[in-house]
């Protein structure tokens, strides 16, 4: 008879598609879970995130019980310093021949899990995770030998590897691959949004948020509003939600801001994917049957497997063929300190309150409230890329840092030298009017770039082009902006500049 097993499940792998646990026996291996002071506190994670962690990995050790395994759980009172702590103490108890364990999502972990099989004095296996639509090879080899790694292209490989929205002879549906276009109405409350699930909080997780809020006093989040499902069924129940209510409007509104909900139409449905409640095929066939079915348009039904199918995977491809060196890059060499209104919310912009204030309390803000709203000011007020995405990782409760950084660091700062975007995404206040309902209740005017009241989107705007300009001018999709500033009269551009000075130097001062 073969030695049992030591099967270490983390946070973010709570599926019974964990590979580790594939071909695990129930019979004779034996798993464990952990709560450790490192993982919950290598940043200040949003308190959602933590006890949407920590409820998950709770009802996760009752599945696999049910399923007939051993299971050693450690809670964060038993006082483990570290994943290789709470290994050790097993090993200690019941010597086991192997330490299995799927890789992590982070970087940072994979290198510590190096060091196991000497820590340990056992074998460590680390398997690669499956579920991911593109393993490593599969992304490696679409990389190999690119000049530029598109996501469009990467996504058309996709669907026709795992054929999503394809007609008989492999064309795509509706004879186009993209309906980005039709994916960017503007907000002029045109539509009812609809109220959100109350989700049902049981023992189990009244009792985690008890815990996490003595234990994590000082860190984000507004525990009174959380509402996130803790189990693989719940968190089906409500992708079957935003698939009735959600999924028909999705496609027009994905890059709306909107001042009366946090949610709009967006899924909601990132966190439960990242800590491995929901997996991604799946959902993509289920809103590619209801659009077959007739019950939303192929604009909605394309828009959202673009983000599954598409960017989820790619920025994960970025993540593992670029890292560590990833991490260090920063392009604009920006180095200014986060103001501290980012852990406050205290500040007079409108859009950017909006989008911190949900971002603290309920550790969600929708993508275009991330790249256009805080990841644009970050990139025009030259926020340091390091610190901007620490924030990143800390506030959100779907934040693991091989999602978190290349959006951040890639699409929001263009710090990779437009590795991930053909251009940077900077945008003045007149792209947030256009996009949302925010300008009316704020005291700056995005019609005005100087002056008393006006927008600083505007100023800082063209702030970062004459400060970037031969950069920039050098990116033909920037070409006819960075024309017309040039164009413009020194003294024009000195006063706007100057203003954008002043408006960054008064944002940062009021928010020390
Ligand atoms: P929806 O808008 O309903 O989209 C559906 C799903 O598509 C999401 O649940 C998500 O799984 C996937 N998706 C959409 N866009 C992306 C993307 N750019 N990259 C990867 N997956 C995507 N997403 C995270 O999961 N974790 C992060 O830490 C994270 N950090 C981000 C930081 C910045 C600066 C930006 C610009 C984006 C970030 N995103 C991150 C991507 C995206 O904003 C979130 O996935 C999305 O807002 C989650 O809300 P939702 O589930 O309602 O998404
Ligand atoms: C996010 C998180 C937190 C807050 N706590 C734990 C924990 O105590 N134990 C654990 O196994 N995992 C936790 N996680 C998820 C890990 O941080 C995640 O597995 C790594 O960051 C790799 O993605």
């Amino acid at each position: 008879m073969s030695e049992s097993k030591l099967i270490m499940v983390l946070g973010d792998q709570l599926s019974l598609a964990n590979p580790a646990l594939v071909e695990a026996d129930p019979t004779r291996d034996l798993v464990v879970l952990a709560e450790v002071a490192e993982e919950a506190g290598y940043v200040r994670h949003n308190r959602h995130k933590i006890a949407l962690v920590f409820a998950a990995m709770r009802q996760f050790r009752e599945q696999l019980r049910q399923r007939g395994f051993e299971v050693r759980y450690f809670t964060l009172g038993d006082g483990l310093p570290t994943l290789e702590a709470a290994l050790v103490q097993v090993l200690e108890e019941v010597p086991c021949g192997e330490v299995r364990v799927c890789e992590p999502g982070e970087y940072r972990l994979r290198e510590k899990m190096r060091g196991w099989d000497r820590a340990l004095g056992v074998p460590v296996r680390v398997l690669e995770d499956t579920r991911f639509l593109a393993s490593h090879a599969d992304f490696d080899a679409w990389a190999g030998g690119r000049k530029q790694l598109r996501m469009e292209y990467f996504y058309r490989d996709m669907r026709r590897r795992h054929g999503v929205l394809l007609e008989v002879d492999g064309q795509p549906a509706g004879a186009r691959w993209n309906f980005d276009q039709e994916n960017r109405v503007g907000w002029r409350g045109q539509e009812a949004i609809p109220a959100r699930r109350e989700l049902p909080q049981d023992d189990c997780t009244r009792a985690v948020l008890a815990e996490v809020a003595a234990a994590f006093p000082d860190n984000p989040g507004d525990l009174g509003q959380f509402n996130y499902a803790c189990t693989a069924e719940e968190a089906r129940l409500e992708f079957d939600w935003f698939c009735r209510h959600a999924l028909p409007h999705f496609g027009s509104y994905q890059d709306a801001l909107v001042e009366e909900s946090p949610w709009v139409f967006h899924s909601k449905i990132s966190m439960y994917l990242n800590i491995g409640l929901l997996e991604p095929l799946p959902l993509c066939q289920q809103v590619e049957q209801a659009w077959r079915d007739g019950d939303c348009s192929l604009a909605a039904a394309e828009g959202f497997i673009r983000q599954i199918l598409g960017w989820r995977e790619y920025v994960r491809g970025i993540y593992w063929l670029t890292m560590p060196e990833y991490k260090a890059r920063n392009t604009f060499a920006a180095r200014a300190p986060l103001p501290e209104f980012f852990w406050t919310a205290d500040t007079d912009l409108r859009c950017l309150q909006r989008a911190l204030r949900q971002t603290l309390d309920l550790g969600y803000a929708h993508h275009i409230q991330r790249l256009m709203v805080i990841g644009n000011f970050a990139l025009l007020a030259g926020l340091d890329v390091q610190e901007v995405c620490d924030w990143y990782l800390a506030v959100y409760v779907d934040a693991f840092e091989w999602v978190e950084l290349p959006n951040t660091l890639g699409m929001a700062l263009h710090a990779d030298n437009g590795l991930m975007a053909s251009k940077p995404y900077a945008a003045s206040g007149k792209y947030i009017q256009r996009q949302g309902d925010h300008c009316k209740g704020c005291k700056y005017s995005p019609a005005k770039t100087t002056g008393e009241g006006a927008c600083p989107f505007n100023a800082l705007y063209w702030r970062f082009i004459d400060r970037h300009l031969d950069y920039l001018a050098a990116n033909p999709r920037m070409g006819l902006i960075t024309a017309n500033w040039r164009k413009r009269a020194p003294g024009d551009r000195r006063a706007i500049t100057d203003w954008g000075d002043r408006c960054l130097q008064q944002l940062l001062a009021s928010s020390g």
